[in-house]
């Protein structure tokens, strides 16, 4: 993409409706713009990182054996009413009415709409167990929505929905997705910790939030500090065997947000303690029953008994991961993407946008990185080197490849790693196969 070309509205000055600095970053790299309170259209750059977290969240979703689909965004009163829902969700369920008096809500989550698609169309135990995912908007009307993307009303949500026999299997159930999420976390270089958790307006006894840790996090939480020392990546995970192993590896240590912590029964000393500040990124729940019979989700066993579905929820922050990684990751001069979910791979800045030798050697490189798969920003721009350098440290992509005068005179480019700020003079091969070595 040639930036000349590229809507990046980038800011100079910090917004000073941004308390956070990721909601600063994301306004002054040109990611978001807000509609309405906790509303925001997501630019290219930001539309760019929001796809591709959901690409690794529907990979990792579907290797852990979940089906993707799509349900609405608008769901029926009376869908709610039957589960209870409808009054108990209270102001934060946005109503509307349409032409024939008709009363819709605009989903906060979709346990009721996913429970009346299973019961309409499973009929045996012998169809069990299923899990299905989508990843939509959502609408919840907060009353403090901030913090930009973190805590907004519309929000983009993967909520995926288990059905087991009973709760041994809906326990299996559970541990594929605890599993899943720590995998899918790490994956994009988030260290997420599963804690206990209430289950508030879901519902159910057993659940967990994996959080994430950052100062200006919205819960308090109490931890383990081995916790951190864990890597869910470390094992080839085989999701047909049995994860309680793994599971109870991370939840016999203690991890509490302020919720649940209680310090009267917590186990740990004080060194052994993180005492921390935590965004959360991912809540599950099992909730047995509670959907299955007030909308009548059975299946038939071999002796003709109809046996209710017992169920479990497990939603991801898609929307929020991005402000989470950026709480993260990121310097004084911007944000530093992980390479899985940088919007471009590299930024590749020509000083002398015009000179014919700069333009040769930068379009050419443009070029070859482009046919290699690679991704790249190329700031063609006719601006200052300074302006060029600041813009690109904001927008944090991995890698820098800076072509100048002086440079192609030689035969050399600078190429710059975003995360660790190191530069090197390399020669125009080099540079090119040191990022095609790593990227492809
Ligand atoms: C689980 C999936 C649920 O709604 N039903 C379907 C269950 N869980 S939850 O904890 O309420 O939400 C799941 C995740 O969504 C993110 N989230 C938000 N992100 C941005 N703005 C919001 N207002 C917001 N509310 C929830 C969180 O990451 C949460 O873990």
């Amino acid at each position: 993409m040639r930036l000349s070309r590229y809507f990046l509205p980038t800011l100079k000055e910090t917004p000073s409706e941004a308390q956070i600095v990721s909601h600063r970053l994301m306004l002054r790299a040109g990611m978001v713009r807000q509609a309405s309170a906790g509303i925001y259209s997501w630019l290219p750059l930001g539309f760019r990182v929001l796809k591709k977290i959901e690409n690794i969240v529907h990979e990792e979703m579907q290797a852990a054996g979940a089906q993707p689909v799509l349900m609405p965004t608008l769901q029926t009163a009376d869908l709610w009413r039957k589960s209870g829902r409808y009054d108990a969700y209270g102001p934060e369920m946005l109503r509307i009415r349409d032409r024939h008096d008709r009363d819709l809500l605009y989903g906060p989550t979709n346990e009721e709409q996913i429970t009346t698609i299973m019961r309409d169309d499973i009929r045996s135990y012998r169809d069990l167990p299923r899990n299905l995912y989508h990843i939509q908007w959502k609408f919840r009307d907060e009353i403090r929505p901030r913090f930009g993307v973190m805590r907004g009303r519309e929000f983009l949500m993967k909520d995926a929905y288990s059905f087991d026999l009973d709760f041994e299997a809906a326990r299996k159930s559970y541990n594929i997705m605890f599993v899943s999420y720590l995998r899918t976390y790490a994956r994009m270089g988030l260290k997420a910790i599963p804690m206990q958790a209430d289950s508030g307006p879901i519902g159910g006894d057993l659940s967990h939030e994996f959080i994430i840790l950052a100062d200006t996090g919205e819960s308090a939480v109490y931890a383990d500090k081995r916790l951190l020392e864990m890597d869910p990546r470390a094992d080839d995970i085989d999701f047909d065997a049995d994860l309680e192993p793994i599971v109870k590896q991370w939840t016999s240590l203690y991890a509490a947000t302020d919720e649940k912590h209680d310090p009267a029964t917590c186990p740990l000393s004080a060194d052994e303690m993180i005492e921390a500040r935590g965004i959360e990124v991912g809540h599950i729940f099992y909730f047995g029953t509670k959907y299955s019979e007030p909308l009548g989700c059975t299946v038939s066993m071999p002796d003709g008994e109809k046996r209710l579905l017992h169920g479990g929820s497990y939603g991801i922050g898609v929307s929020r991961l991005v402000g989470g990684i950026i709480e993260a990751s990121h310097d004084d001069a911007g944000i530093i993407w992980p390479d899985v979910v940088a919007p471009f791979d590299v930024a590749l800045i020509n000083l002398k946008s015009g000179d014919e030798a700069c333009d040769a050697v930068a379009n050419d490189l443009y070029a070859k990185l482009g046919d290699a798969g690679v991704e790249v920003l190329h700031d063609d721009r006719d601006e200052r080197a300074g302006v060029k350098f600041a813009d690109m440290d904001l927008i944090g992509l991995p890698w820098q490849l800076t072509v100048g005068p002086r440079g192609v005179k030689a035969g050399t480019v600078e190429l710059k790693r975003r995360a660790g700020g190191e530069k090197h003079e390399l020669s125009i091969d080099s540079a090119l196969s040191r990022i095609l070595d790593f990227e492809t």
